[in-house]
C-alpha cells in the first residue's frame, strides 16, 4: 500500500515540476530590498530579479509556471504590497503579483510538491490558491482562506503530505482539507517565523521539523513524525542569540542556511552527526556564510522533475521503514 502511494506520489510530482532550461545549484536569497543568488562558496552573484523594488519583501519560494514558459517561477511576498510578487523563475523578470483579502504582512510562502498550490501565512490566516490562482479555501472557509486564526507567521508542507503551521506558541497539523487541526500542541517558541523539515538528528530516518525563533535567538526543532499523535520538542539545533533575529532558513546536505536579518548576514552550519558546527564560506569567520542587509529568507530550487521525485520519494521511502 505505501509503495503505491510512493508511485502515486512520483508520478505525481513528475507531472507537477516541469523541467528547467538550466539547473539551479545556487542559494537564492531575499532581502528587504531584493532578491540575490549566491554561490555555495559564499560569493554574491548580485540581484536576480528585475522590474519591481520593494523595501520590504520577505520570504521566496519557487512554485507553479505561472508565465508560461514551461519553468517553475519564483513567489515573493511583499509587504509594501500587502502581496505576493511573481517573477519570471529563469530570467528573474517581474511578471505580475496579487494581494490576498485581507491582505499585509505575507510572513511566509510554501508550496504543496503534489499540485504546486500555494500557502501563505499572513498573520490572522493561511491562505492558499491552486496553481493556476485560484482560490482554495479550506473546509468551512470562503475565499482562499485555508484556515484561520492568530499569529500565524509560518506554515510547510511535511514528508507526509500534511500542513504544519505555527499560531504563536502552538504546533498545530491539518490534512490538506484544512478544516479542524487533527493535532495541536503548545510548545517552546517567542516568536517563530519559519518551518522547515530538515536534517534528522534522532537518527531513525524521518526528517525533524524545525523553526526559527525570531526573538529567542534559536532554532528550535520538533520531532513531529516518529510518532505522529505525540510531539517532542528536542534540543534546539543553534542559539544565535536574541539579537540576531533568524527569519528564513533552508537545508543542502548536511548543512543549514539562515538568513538573519538584524545581524544581516546568512549563516552557515553543518551537522556533524552529534551536532551543529559553524561552517564559515572563504574568507568569512564564525558561522558567516555571506553578508546581506536585511536578509530575509534563503532557498534551494528544486526545478527539476526528477530532482522533486527523488526527494520526496526518498523522504517517504525512509517514512515506510516505520
Ligand atoms: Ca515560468
Ligand atoms: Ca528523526
Amino acid at each position: 500500500m505505501k509503495f503505491v502511494l510512493v508511485v502515486a506520489l512520483v508520478s505525481a510530482l513528475a507531472t507537477a515540476f516541469i523541467p528547467s532550461a538550466t539547473a539551479q545549484t545556487n542559494l537564492f536569497a531575499s532581502s528587504t530590498t531584493g532578491v540575490f543568488t549566491f554561490t555555495l562558496g559564499g560569493a554574491n552573484q548580485g540581484s536576480f530579479i528585475s522590474g519591481a523594488t520593494s523595501s520590504n519583501f520577505r520570504r521566496l519560494t519557487f512554485g507553479a509556471d505561472r508565465t508560461g514558459d514551461g519553468t517553475n517561477d519564483l513567489y515573493v511576498g511583499d509587504d509594501t504590497i500587502g502581496g505576493i510578487r511573481i517573477f519570471n523563475g529563469v530570467s528573474g523578470a517581474f511578471d505580475h503579483s496579487y494581494s490576498p483579502s485581507p491582505g499585509g504582512q505575507i510572513r511566509e510562502l510554501a508550496v504543496d510538491p503534489t499540485n504546486l498550490s500555494l500557502y501563505y501565512a499572513n498573520l490572522s490566516r493561511i491562505g492558499r490558491r491552486a496553481a493556476d490562482e485560484s482560490f482554495a479555501p479550506g473546509t468551512g472557509q470562503t475565499g482562499d482562506t485555508f484556515v484561520s486564526g492568530s499569529s500565524m507567521f509560518s506554515v510547510i508542507i511535511g514528508p507526509d503530505l500534511k500542513v504544519y503551521l505555527l499560531e504563536g506558541a502552538t504546533l498545530r497539523r491539518f490534512s490538506t482539507a484544512g478544516g479542524t487541526a487533527e493535532k495541536s500542541q503548545a510548545v517552546t517558541c517567542t516568536l517563530c517565523s519559519h518551518l522547515e523539515f530538515g536534517q534528522d538528528v534522532t537518527g531513525d530516518g524521518l526528517p525533524e521539523l524545525y523553526a526559527s525563533d525570531f526573538s529567542g535567538g534559536q532554532i528550535r526543532v520538533f520531532n513531529v513524525l516518529a510518532n505522529p499523535s505525540s510531539w517532542t520538542q528536542l534540543s534546539d539545533a543553534i542559539a544565535f542569540g536574541g539579537t540576531a533575529n533568524p527569519v528564513g532558513f533552508a537545508f543542502h546536505d548536511d548543512d543549514m542556511y539562515v538568513a538573519l536579518t538584524t545581524a544581516g548576514r546568512i549563516a552557515r552550519y553543518r551537522w556533524s552527526g552529534s551536532s551543529w558546527n559553524a561552517l564559515p564560506s572563504p574568507g568569512n569567520t564564525g558561522d558567516t556564510f555571506a553578508t546581506l542587509a536585511g536578509a530575509q529568507d534563503v532557498f534551494f530550487p528544486i526545478p527539476e522533475p526528477m530532482s522533486a521525485s527523488l526527494v520526496l520519494a526518498a523522504a517517504l521511502l525512509l517514512w515506510r521503514k516505520r
